[in-house]
C-alpha cells in the first residue's frame, strides 16, 4: 500500500479528531515532509483534510469519487475484487475487462472507470455513461460451467443489483432479463459477454452500468423518456464506493450458488418477486418482429415464460429479444 492510503486509514481512523503530522509520520516511520506530501495529494483526489497549526490534521469530508482503497473497506467477497482496477475514462470496461482476461488476470478482476467514452449495450448499441454520474464496472470470471448456461449470470447480476438497492432503503423492479427500473424507467444495464469453444468457457465478462447521480434533464434526448437514476428517481445518494461493495458481496454469494449447482435459484426467486413484466402484456421484439404476448413468469431455467394471444406458451431464450411494454418503456 502506498503511503497516501495509509495516511489516509490513518486519518480515517481519527475521523474527526485532529492528529498532528509529527504523530502521523512516527507511526508510519517516515518523514513529516512524506507525510504533507501524502496529504496533498488526498487533497488534490478531493478529501477535505483539515489542516490547524499546533493541532495537526482532522479528515472532514471523503469525496464521492471511485478509490479502490475506499471500495475495498466495503467488499466482504472473497474473490471478485481482490485485483480491482479504477480508471479516470475507458471506451468501455467490458473491452478493457476482455483486453485484460486474454493476458491472463484473475478470476474475479474488477475493472471500474469513471467515464466511458464507448459504453456499449447489446446488440452493439450505446450505454451513456458520464464522468463521476454513475458506477460503470465489469467483473472477469472464469467459470467452470456449461456456456449454454452463462446467460444466467445476468439473471444474477440483476438479482445482485437489486439487492444492493434493497440494502441501501430503495425498492426497484428487474425488467428480464437485464434491467433494473425505478418508476418505469430504466437505472441499470447489464451486458454480459463470454469468450468459449465448444463446451470450455474461457472467461466472462459482466458488466454493470448503474445511473447514480445523472438529473433527468442531463440524460441525452433521447434518452429523457426512458432512462433515469437513482438520484432522479428517490433522491438518495448512496456513495458510490460503497453501493459497489453491496453490489459485488451479494453477486459472490450468487455466483457461490451457481458454480456449485450450476443453477441461479436465488437469483432467478429475486428477479421473479420483483418483475417488472410478469403479468403485463409486452411485445416481444426480434429483428424485424414485433409480437404481442403476455408475460407469464420466470422459469427455473431463468427463461421468460409467455404466452400468446391464441393460448400458446413459450420459453424464451436471453439474448435473443427485446421486450417493450403497450405504451411506456414498461
Ligand atoms: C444494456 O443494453 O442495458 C447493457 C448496458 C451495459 C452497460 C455496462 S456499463 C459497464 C459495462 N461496459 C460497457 O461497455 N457496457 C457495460 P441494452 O439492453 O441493449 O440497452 C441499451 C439501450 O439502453 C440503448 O439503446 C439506449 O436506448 C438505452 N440507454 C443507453 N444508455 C443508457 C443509460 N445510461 N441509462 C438508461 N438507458 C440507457
Amino acid at each position: 500500500m502506498d503511503l497516501k492510503n495509509k495516511v489516509l486509514i490513518f486519518l480515517e481512523n481519527k475521523k474527526g479528531i485532529y492528529i498532528s503530522g509529527e504523530k502521523i509520520s512516527e507511526e508510519l516511520n517516515v518523514t513529516r515532509a512524506a507525510v504533507w506530501k501524502a496529504i496533498g495529494n488526498l487533497r488534490r483526489e478531493g478529501y477535505i483534510i483539515e489542516s490547524v497549526t499546533k493541532h495537526g490534521y482532522k479528515l472532514m469530508e471523503v469525496p464521492d469519487k471511485l478509490i479502490p482503497a475506499e471500495i475495498k473497506k466495503y467488499i466482504k467477497a472473497q474473490y471478485i475484487g481482490n485485483n480491482l482496477i479504477c480508471f479516470e475514462t475507458l471506451d468501455s470496461t467490458n473491452t478493457k475487462a476482455k483486453e485484460l482476461a486474454e493476458n491472463g488476470v484473475p478470476h474475479g478482476t474488477l475493472i471500474i472507470s469513471e467515464e466511458q467514452t464507448g459504453g456499449r449495450g447489446r446488440y452493439g448499441r450505446n450505454w451513456s455513461s458520464p464522468s463521476g454520474q454513475g458506477i460503470w464496472m465489469s467483473v472477469v470470471l472464469r467459470p467452470e460451467a456449461e456456456p449454454a448456461n452463462v446467460a444466467r449470470l445476468t439473471i444474477i447480476a440483476a438479482a445482485a443489483v437489486h439487492a444492493a438497492l434493497s440494502v441501501n432503503g430503495i425498492k426497484a423492479d428487474i425488467k428480464w432479463p437485464n434491467d433494473i427500473i425505478l418508476n418505469g424507467k430504466k437505472i441499470c444495464g447489464i451486458l454480459t459477454e463470454m469468450n468459449c469453444e465448444l463446451n470450455r468457457i474461457n472467461y466472462v465478462v459482466v458488466g454493470i452500468g448503474i445511473n447514480m447521480l445523472t438529473k433527468t434533464d442531463e440524460f441525452p434526448e433521447e434518452l429523457k423518456e426512458k432512462a433515469a437514476s437513482v438520484v432522479s428517481e428517490t433522491g438518495i445518494v448512496i456513495q458510490r464506493n460503497k453501493f459497489i461493495g453491496d453490489i459485488i458481496n451479494s453477486f459472490e454469494e450468487m455466483y457461490d450458488e451457481f458454480i456449485i449447482t450450476g443453477g441461479a435459484e436465488r437469483a432467478i426467486e429475486v428477479c421473479r418477486n420483483n418483475s417488472a413484466v410478469i403479468g403485463k402484456m409486452i411485445y416481444i421484439i426480434h429483428r424485424e418482429s414485433k409480437r404481442r404476448v403476455k408475460a407469464l413468469d420466470i422459469d427455473e431455467n431463468g427463461l421468460l415464460v409467455v404466452e400468446d394471444e391464441k393460448g400458446s406458451r413459450e420459453s424464451i431464450i436471453f439474448g435473443e429479444v427485446s421486450i417493450r411494454g403497450m405504451e411506456a418503456y414498461i
